[in-house]
């Protein structure tokens, strides 16, 4: 049998090489731990993430916002779902990571504990939230986990109509009346901080962004992620004719990128830790789905279990 300092060899050359690692190759214990870490995350922000959209799909303005919203809704479950498949081909069961999303020991994304108050808050939610996703999930298309970067390129496909659906209910917003180009710039003034948080922490802060470089679970750093979101996003609202809400902002021809001002990384890390204006609220309604779907998961193991006690009398 090989070595663990073999093992160890060929899993380096395997990254070295852009070669997939696949769920049963030999894999360090903390490249497992820190994957889990980061798809399962990645897969309760796409299930918590339905929330504040969710509380719209009955006030959505017509019935084409509606099924737009509603197929929204329903590919980030699916998204969850891939997510949650990709973590488990590591180890670990879906009920331990669903338990340590309840229990508030795994993060989800900040983003998804601020409230959506109006319907221009879909616009954004799609045009920023899901513009900061793509940002960072077409890096991970190119991560060294075979099954991660797989999810991640179905994903993408899906981002992309996402974010077009938000950007053009902003569009018509703000085509519309005054009062709805207000909306519209009110929701832009809410999301814009807390969309640049999406990217986590500065890189000098960031506790795992050099090891998950090094070993291209991240193909990109935080901080240049946040400035490329930045930079393709301020022509958009140049574009819809709204002001994003920092008065640094200032494009820098040498860099040939945006300067912009300091985010308020306190508000950033109180949300993190569950004080943020809605973390109590998701947590509570993702207990309580999971409470009530308590017998769909018992109808769906009901045959398993059934075979298998029949097998156990047979074999008596
Ligand atoms: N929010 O060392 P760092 C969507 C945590 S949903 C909360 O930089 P890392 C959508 C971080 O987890 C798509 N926590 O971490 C769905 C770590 O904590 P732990 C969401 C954050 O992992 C519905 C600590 O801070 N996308 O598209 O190297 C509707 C230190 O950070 C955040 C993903 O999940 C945050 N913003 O880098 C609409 C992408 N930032 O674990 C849209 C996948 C950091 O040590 N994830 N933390 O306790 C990633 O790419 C990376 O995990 C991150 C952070 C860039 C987010």
């Amino acid at each position: 049998m090989a070595q663990e300092k073999d093992l160890q060899k060929i899993f380096e050359e395997k990254i070295e090489k852009e070669i997939k690692i696949e769920p049963k190759d030999w894999m360090p214990d903390e490249y497992r731990k820190n994957l889990i870490r980061q798809i399962s995350q990645h897969a309760h922000s796409e299930v918590v993430g339905m929330l504040p959209e969710g509380n719209w799909i009955t006030r959505a303005p017509s019935l084409r916002r509606k099924v737009a919203l509603l197929a929204k809704i329903q590919d980030e479950a699916g998204h969850g779902l891939y997510l949650y498949c990709a973590a488990e081909t590591l180890g670990k069961d879906r009920e331990t990571l669903v338990q340590e999303l309840l229990s508030g020991k795994a993060k989800y994304s900040s983003i998804f504990n601020y409230p959506a108050l109006t319907w221009a808050d879909i616009g954004a939610i799609g045009w920023l939230v899901d513009g900061a996703a793509i940002v960072n999930q077409i890096m991970l298309q190119k991560t060294s986990y075979g099954p991660y970067s797989r999810g991640m390129i179905r994903i993408c496909k899906e981002e992309s109509f996402h974010q077009r659906q938000g950007y053009e209910i902003l569009l018509t917003l703000c085509r519309g009346t005054e009062e709805q180009k207000a909306m519209a710039q009110d929701a832009l003034n809410r999301f814009w901080w807390p969309s640049l948080m999406m990217f986590g922490p500065s890189d000098k802060d960031s506790a795992h962004s050099a090891q998950s470089m090094a070993w291209k679970i991240k193909r990109m750093g935080n901080d240049d992620l946040r400035q490329k979101f930045i930079d393709q996003t301020v022509p958009q609202a140049n574009f819809l004719g709204l002001t994003i809400p920092d008065p640094e902002l200032k494009w820098n021809e040498e860099k040939q990128s945006y300067d912009w001002g300091q985010i308020d990384w306190e508000e950033f890390y109180n949300v993190i830790k569950g004080n943020g204006p809605c973390n109590k609220e998701r947590l509570a309604a993702r207990q309580a789905a999971y409470d009530n779907g308590a017998w769909v998961r018992e109808a769906a193991t009901a045959y398993a279990k059934k075979k298998a006690e029949r097998k156990t009398k047979d074999a008596a």
